[in-house]
């Protein structure tokens, strides 16, 4: 092919970010430099040529800013500093121009629908009912009775509502009590907020993930009605938590949040290149996806938590895409088989199909987020309550364990202490089980899953029908999710084998397998036919002239 793919790559021009992928990094787990066994930006730092070498075209940092870490860092107590545990704003400065030597944007997590309750503004805001600050986050008096104003829960267990005796009111939390919430229909806290973005766009960074961006503005204080088809397998939607018990219409998702996104958009498109992720949990993400993206004018891109369930099977998986394709107009979605708030990929899924989900994931439209680790395949890891932090876990134990068991340490090298993560025993044990995947031991081996995700980020690169293309999905035939990706004149077929035997089906006789693929990419097209091994792939390109070439054959 003589396309000039350049421009292409994903990491050229302002719009870098459409079709990027971006690796998620959890500093705490990533690399430990100073011996007290947490991550740290250094860390990060020493480990970038690793990064470079996934072929990946940017870095989301999770919080490393200040922070009494009861949520492990979502919980902002100064949004302009780098907490001490992490390091220093000059570190983060020097990680900044490294990633950037290396091609790699620098994007980083943006908690502002809540803050610590140990940021001065809320330690401000809770002394009277009259302080400057009286009116920055969502404070109302109790019911007759003291009960609070309304039935709405949080998402870590109980009320989201924490009575406080200072002010004789309660203010509210959708996350921990630690974790105030911020309001937005106070201008004044919309520009504040701006204001400690800015501060970020001006040391260079290339965007944000935003953390639960629809939960920044909240509705009327009326109670939420009851619903009765609790889904599983999303952070607090779940039997054994009430938060799932209701519709959530009132305390999140309200139309308002659109001004303030608008004015972030605004913000940021004073800094050319820089780009938005908006993280989306509602009772209809897909539409709140659309909705925030689309128009040009609102977040570049959002990703909920569709494909973080535990469903996998090819129609569920073509159900979601091909409502978002045809909700989301012209915004962009972003997705993700793997983050720090769920069961990790290998464990959740099937452990023989990973090789699979990476062909599935990065052929899909939209930009793509990987979690630091899922490249080496790690397992869940099994903790006792013992050693459980996330305080989601210890709250809701043993019905659901947490986030402890995705967010351990990268093991980094087979034979040394804590996978060679840290020289002192980390935050969270690195599990025997991963010792044996650890990146020494994979980079060795010519076939391992971490050389699997590099040379597929490889290959995809060069194909823009991949990066950039429109898509449109078959019918799912016996567990095949058959799609393809067509960009200026050229036409890719993507063939996806969910099932766990080999499979036969009658395709375009037009198809001919991409010689540029991966030797695992494993299935072939023959004279019509379409072999595929158990949960094996084949990608495919059919000439321009060949239109009319048919699946529905
Ligand atoms: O998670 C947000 C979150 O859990 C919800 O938006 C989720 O989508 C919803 O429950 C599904 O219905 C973010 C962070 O990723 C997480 O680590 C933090 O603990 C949380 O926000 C609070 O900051």
């Amino acid at each position: 092919m003589t396309t000039d793919t350049s421009q292409y790559l994903g990491r050229q021009g302002a719009d870098w970010w459409r079709g990027a992928v971006i690796y998620q990094i959890y500093p705490r787990s990533f690399q430990d430099t100073r011996g007290d066994g947490i991550g740290d930006l250094q860390g990060v730092i020493d480990r970038l040529d690793y990064i470079a070498s996934l072929n990946v075209d940017a870095i989301w940092l999770s919080p490393f800013f200040t922070s009494p870490m009861k949520d492990f860092g979502y919980d902002v107590s100064d949004y302009r500093d780098v907490d001490p545990m992490f390091g220093t704003l000059v570190d983060f400065d020097r990680l900044v121009e490294a990633a950037h030597a290396r091609g790699l944007k620098v994007t980083i997590d943006q908690v502002l629908s809540h803050t610590s309750d140990a940021h001065p503004w809320f330690q401000e805001s809770r002394e009277s009912r009259d302080n400057p600050r009286a009116d920055w986050y969502v404070w109302a008096d109790p019911r007759p009775d003291g009960a609070p104003p309304t039935n709405w829960q949080a998402i870590f267990g109980g009320s989201a509502w924490q009575w406080d005796t200072r002010r004789c009111q309660y203010y509210l939390h959708n996350f921990l009590v630690e974790q105030p919430d911020l309001n937005f229909r106070n201008p004044a806290v919309v520009e504040a907020i701006l204001g400690e973005v800015r501060f970020w766009l001006e040391r260079g960074v290339d965007g944000f993930r935003l953390d639960a961006v629809n939960f920044c503005t909240h509705g009327e204080l009326k109670d939420n009605p009851p619903r009765d088809d609790i889904r599983e397998g999303f952070i607090g939607v779940r039997p054994d938590n009430p938060y799932g018990y209701q519709q959530h219409i009132h305390d999140k998702t309200q139309p308002e949040n659109l001004a303030f996104l608008e004015r972030l958009r605004a913000l940021l498109d004073e800094y050319p290149g820089t780009t938005s992720v908006g993280e989306v949990g509602d009772d209809d993400s897909l539409g709140v996806m659309a909705e925030y993206s689309r128009g040009g004018n609102r977040l570049h891109m959002a990703y909920s938590f569709d494909l973080l369930g535990e469903r996998h099977d090819p129609e569920y998986l073509r159900g979601i895409l091909t409502e978002m394709e045809s909700r989301i107009e012209d915004g962009w979605p972003c997705w993700a088989l793997g983050n720090h708030d769920v069961t990790r990929l290998a464990s959740r899924w099937d452990a023989a199909a990973l090789r699979l989900y990476l062909a599935f994931l990065l052929t899909q439209r939209g930009s793509i987020c990987l979690y630091q680790g899922e490249e080496l395949g790690l397992t869940e890891a099994e903790l006792s309550f013992e050693q459980l932090v996330d305080p989601a876990g210890i709250t809701f134990w043993p019905a659901y364990k947490g986030r402890d068991g995705c967010r351990t340490p990268m093991p980094w090298q087979a034979d040394a202490p804590h996978g060679g993560f840290s020289r002192a025993a980390p935050w969270l044990p690195v599990p025997d089980a991963h010792l044996g995947l650890a990146v020494d031991q994979q980079d060795a081996a010519p076939d391992s899953l971490l050389n699997a995700y590099r040379a597929f980020l490889a290959f995809r690169r060069t194909q823009p029908a991949l990066v950039k293309g429109d898509i449109t999905y078959h019918p799912v035939r016996d567990e095949v999710l058959c799609l393809e990706r067509t960009h200026q004149g050229n036409r890719l077929l993507v063939a996806l084998n969910f099932a766990g035997e080999p499979r036969e089906l009658p395709a375009p006789r037009e198809a001919q397998s991409l010689a540029e693929a991966p030797a695992w990419v494993n299935g072939s097209w023959q004279d019509g036919t379409l072999r595929l091994p158990a949960y094996g792939i084949a990608i495919a390109r059919c000439t321009t002239d060949s239109e009319e070439a048919s699946w529905d054959v």
